[in-house]
């Protein structure tokens, strides 16, 4: 399947098809490939506003909570917990995820912030307002990306299983295998709960896949391919990851380790001027979420 991204600049329409930038994948994407209709085409993004974001942060997890982020960041010694103002990015509030731990994915969990480590099996539970550690708690594996559905919490570790746990007592209670076009989709970073579907980076991608949580089939992409050009600056690492929702005002945020911008997104074609966003002058983009096999 060809990624494309349509561009619109200053009125007009370029579709423009993609070098294919994203091994994982675009790999597990290449069998059996239907061809992309319009009509399936149920989702679109375009930027509204772009903020400023803390470019050594190394953004392992994010999430808008009452017009606020909160960040977990992540490598050994620079590992942190952040509440983070929106418009610039400044961060409020800190704490630190002291070595050996190498901080992950995070999400909140009633009066809780809960944040994973990649390799050491220790979940860290925050109070929201103090950012003070509450808790330790144990998991078996690695800790990737981490969200909630409002009765679960939902973990990844890298490969194409999602493990939904008990917010409490911290057993798992599922594990679903996440497949796209039939085919076994690892590297599952990043997570974010948005109207009933599982949205996740996956490692090294600049595409967002979203996931229905019952059968584990990707049943959309949103290639972000254009974005992740401007804001990595060519460093393999800076990719994308840190997807937050804010349900209320149905505006999706992305951001990437080490990336000097958050976009804020919303559905639909683009309608207002696009705010703050001198990165990519006279330009608006909208990310099209191209479907995959039933
Ligand atoms: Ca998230």
């Amino acid at each position: 399947m060809k990624m494309v991204l349509t561009i619109l600049v200053a009125g007009g329409a370029v579709a423009a098809s993609l070098a294919p930038p994203d091994a994982p994948l675009l790999a597990a994407m290449s069998a059996g490939s239907p061809a992309v209709s319009a009509a399936a085409d149920d989702l679109h993004f375009h930027i509204a506003a772009c903020y400023p974001h803390d470019p050594e942060a190394f953004t392992q997890g994010l999430i808008y909570r009452r017009g606020e982020f909160y960040e977990s960041t992540g490598l050994v010694g620079q590992s942190s917990i952040r509440r983070v103002r929106i418009a610039d990015g400044k961060v409020m509030q800190s704490a630190k995820v002291e070595p050996p731990h190498f901080g992950e994915g995070m999400t909140d969990w009633k009066s809780d912030v809960i944040s994973i480590t990649w390799r050491s099996g220790t979940a860290f539970r925050w109070d929201r307002k103090s950012l003070m550690l509450r808790k330790v708690q144990r998991y078996e594996g690695e800790g990737w990306g981490l969200t909630q559905d409002g009765r679960t919490l939902i973990l990844s570790d890298g490969t194409d299983r999602l493990r939904f746990i008990d917010p409490e007592s911290f057993a798992v209670l599922r594990t679903l295998p996440v497949t796209v076009n039939g085919r076994p989709l690892a590297a599952l970073n990043e997570l974010e709960w948005v109207e009933g579907a599982i949205y996740a980076n996956v490692w090294q991608a600049s595409q967002i896949v979203r996931i229905d949580p019952q059968s584990g089939k990707v049943t959309g992409i949103l290639d972000l391919s254009d974005l992740a050009a401007v804001a990595s600056r060519d460093n393999p690492d800076a990719v994308l990851n840190g997807i937050a929702y804010d349900a209320a005002g149905k505006r999706l945020f992305v951001t990437g380790k080490t990336w000097p911008l958050v976009f804020e997104l919303r559905p639909g074609k683009p309608s207002a001027r696009t705010t703050g966003c001198a990165q990519l002058p006279d330009a608006k983009v909208v990310g099209r979420v191209l479907p995959t096999a039933p």
